[in-house]
């Protein structure tokens, strides 16, 4: 009667601690958004520079989401972005240049309002420091036509830590030791 109390008891416990892993599986990861803080001036000459912190890892690539309103209705006229990765910033590409050309008979430096996204690799968000920066660089044709902002968002799926995995273990130890009391009463 002993032995098989104790054996649906160890039963019960690795049937939990499979459950708890199966917990911690669907927990590994998380949506995370990051917005930075809203700043003016968008118009050549400018850069602007916010400051995010990553705390974990991303699982896939990153969406870089620019809201603006700025001087951005033309094609030719666009946002430089770009990531401080190692020792100096590296070009990610432009927002806003994707815009129809439209030459003649609207005034070319009007504000527009808008978003555009770019990808952050995985691979490049993943080795950024923990505190980074991201530029954003009108070009040479945006110009300076009133109250201009910027901001960025950041979109990803993260890994998050793991806590779980050693309450996880701890079952799986409880398990095995319930085993070896099994076996204890055996003999
Ligand atoms: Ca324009
Ligand atoms: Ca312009």
């Amino acid at each position: 009667m002993v032995i098989n109390f104790l054996q649906k008891i160890s039963v019960v416990t690795v049937s939990a601690a499979a459950i708890c892993f199966s917990l911690i599986g669907t927990n590994m990861a998380q949506a995370a958004t990051f917005r930075s803080e809203t700043q003016n001036n968008v118009y050549r000459g400018n850069t602007l520079e916010f400051t995010f912190e990553k705390l974990n890892k991303a699982i896939d690539d990153v969406t870089l989401s620019v809201f603006a309103e700025a001087d951005l209705d033309k094609a030719w006229e666009n946002i430089g972005v770009s990531i401080y990765l190692g020792d100096s910033f590296t070009d990610l590409g432009n927002v806003f240049d994707s815009h129809i050309s439209n030459w003649g008979g609207i005034l070319s430096d009007q504000l527009t309002e808008g978003v555009d996204t770019i990808t952050i690799s995985k691979s490049i968000f993943n080795s950024l420091d923990e505190i980074f920066t991201i530029k954003l660089t009108p070009n040479s044709n945006v110009n300076n036509s009133g109250s201009s902002y910027a901001y960025i968002e950041l979109d990803y799926v993260e890994k998050v830590p793991e806590p779980g995995t050693v309450a996880g273990l701890s079952l799986l130890g409880l398990g095995g030791l319930i085993i070896k009391k099994k076996h204890s009463s055996v003999s």
